[in-house]
């Protein structure tokens, strides 16, 4: 079986010091959080950022400064930003890292409740504008599909030319208001997207190891971190995005699993070597 990439969800948007005193804010925080996280075995940074008071943010500079400080310590790793944000973030306000160029961004495909009375707004319109304005800047979308009506969108806006093939999916299971993480429904995601597409599993809560394991045995791929669970196990807080990677990387050689470099994960999912640009930072 090909080798299974690693993605870290670091921080995310709504998680707080609350939660888990663990989760970073500050830029040396979120560069503390990802080289354990990288050290561990994952390849991928999936980033969002915040000010220094723990507000979400998706202003440019603030992630050209992540991003470039991440890149200091972890040159090879693969920054994943988030063009999803926070809920009721304004379209202009989420799409500016994707204005770097970076190899890879997230696209929702999809609206749906979160978490609660939260709605999280992706009309076509908005899928249509975030997946053109990658094309054009070569940037590969990881397509974040909380239910399966959001991978049917993604396959008609990729019949439509806003997204490329070789499609990369991340099936987010778990959240309230979305596809719930159970077996029966992995596969349902997993038997709806094309052959020759690739996957990673995201389980949100409790259901976060159980989900990983499970796209590992199916050949899929996965991602841990904050933005996801803040338990190593029950009632029990992880230290650190790289305790929850190391977790993940013992599940995976359990099973048979190597673990995909970035150099591997590059090839697996045809991205191309960049340099961040400076564009409009
Ligand atoms: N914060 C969520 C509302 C993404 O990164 O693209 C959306 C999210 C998805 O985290
Ligand atoms: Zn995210």
């Amino acid at each position: 079986m090909q080798k299974v990439i690693i993605t870290a969800a670091i921080c995310g948007a709504e998680v707080t010091k609350e939660h888990n005193e663990n989760v970073p804010y500050s830029v040396e925080e979120i560069v503390k959080e990802a080289k354990a996280a990288y050290d561990a075995g994952a390849s991928i940074i999936h980033l969002h950022v915040r000010n220094d008071d723990g507000t979400p943010t998706q202003d440019i500079n603030r992630f050209k400064e992540c991003i470039d400080a991440i890149k200091d310590v972890c040159p090879e790793a693969i920054v994943q930003p988030s063009t999803g944000g926070a809920v009721g973030m304004s379209n202009e306000e989420r799409i500016q890292p994707v204005s770097l160029s970076p190899e890879m961004a997230t696209l929702d495909c999809g609206t749906c409740n979160f978490g609660g009375d939260d709605i999280f707004v992706n009309t076509e319109n908005t899928i249509k504008e975030f997946g053109k304005k990658m094309i054009d800047l070569d940037v590969k979308p990881e397509i974040e599909v909380f239910d399966k009506g959001m991978i049917d969108m993604a396959l008609r806006l990729n019949k439509k030319g806003f997204i490329n093939d070789n499609m990369h999916f991340n099936f987010v299971m778990g959240v309230n208001g979305g596809i719930s993480g159970t077996y029966r429904d992995l596969m349902f995601m997993r038997e709806s997207i094309p052959q020759n597409a690739t996957f990673t599993v995201s389980g949100v809560g409790k259901c976060q190891f159980d989900m990983i394991t499970l796209s590992v045995l199916m050949g899929g791929h996965i991602r841990v971190g904050f933005e996801d669970n803040v338990y190593i196990k029950k009632g029990v807080k992880a230290k650190s995005n790289g305790e929850l990677v190391q977790k993940a990387v013992n599940i995976a050689k359990e099973l048979g699993r190597e673990v995909a470099t970035p150099e591997e994960a590059r090839e697996i999912l045809g991205l191309k070597i960049k340099e961040l640009s400076t564009q409009g930072a």
